[in-house]
């Protein structure tokens, strides 16, 4: 692909830092749509999706609505927002090549009630050989470090994988364990974002966010998952992954031999492969 001079200093950051920020990547009456179109999903949708694709801070509080996954396979108009559109071209630029889309999801934060996002790289739980993905964020409300805004360790990408274990936090059921060293916490920056903004990050750069702290603003954003068509799965990360959960389901007695014969286990259970759920 011919790239121009825009599209090169846009990849140069990518590649320096692990993620980039575009402001306005959607404005005016498409916007607007589209944050109308987002609302009746959850008005009209939601309420019938299975439990395992929709997180709550408090599952008896529909006001915490928290993370809604596979959003594309519920209306076509998602669908094609994310497999036929702006979104999948600028993956294809940073990944370099044809992609496959994964998923979309919408992630908030419900004033007052939401909760950090751990510390993590999304390869942990892409697992894939070579890990090449991209993750897009794209902002539906004013997003800044009181409501929540994510934070990236630039340059984070390249010096691999560190230790991530299991946390209690719906959604994002995986966390790094020794984080911050002192080197992330110095380098680790806030982005804030405007209605429209678009996030991108390799699925090797950490992130993580804070939790809502205000009492009435939401914290509002859609999730596009992008693998670049080379990625394979990771067979050894993928046997490694399912000997620890069977390791730490035995220390806690609910072992199921399901998980060392490969075959699925309900969500819930684990991490999931397109996201850390
Ligand atoms: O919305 C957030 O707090 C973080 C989302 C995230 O971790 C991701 O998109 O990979």
């Amino acid at each position: 692909m011919k790239q121009n001079n825009e599209q090169r200093a846009l990849l140069e950051r990518f590649e320096t830092d692990g993620f980039v920020a575009l402001p306005g990547f959607m404005v005016g009456d498409e916007l607007r749509e589209l944050i109308g179109r987002v609302d009746r999903f959850i008005s009209d949708k939601v309420p019938q999706l299975p439990r395992e694709q929709v997180f709550y801070e408090d599952r008896n509080d529909p006001a915490t609505l928290k993370q809604i996954q596979h959003m594309g396979d519920h209306d076509p108009c998602f669908r094609d927002l994310y497999t036929a559109s702006r979104f999948r071209e600028l993956a294809e630029l940073l990944l370099g090549g044809p992609v496959v889309p994964k998923n979309m999801q919408y992630f908030n934060k419900p004033p007052a009630a939401g909760q950090p996002t751990p510390p993590h790289q999304d390869g942990y739980c892409f697992m894939l050989d070579p890990c090449e993905a991209v993750t897009m964020w794209f902002a539906l409300d004013e997003v800044d470090e009181e409501n929540g805004c994510v934070r990236y360790v630039p340059g984070s990408r390249n010096p691999g994988m560190p230790e991530h274990a299991r946390t209690q936090t719906p959604g994002f059921s995986q966390g790094i364990v020794d984080y911050p060293g002192d080197a992330d916490r110095a380098a680790e920056q806030a982005i804030p974002a405007s209605p429209g903004d678009l996030l991108v990050h390799h699925a090797m750069t950490i992130h993580r966010a804070d939790g809502n702290r205000s009492p009435a603003r939401s914290r509002r954003a859609l999730g596009f998952i992008y693998y670049s068509q080379r990625a394979r799965k990771d067979r050894v990360a993928h046997a490694a992954y399912q000997q620890r959960l069977a390791d730490e389901m035995k220390r806690r007695g609910t072992f199921d031999s399901r998980i060392l014969l490969n075959r699925p286990l309900p969500q819930r259970r684990g991490c999931q492969l397109e996201s850390c759920q």
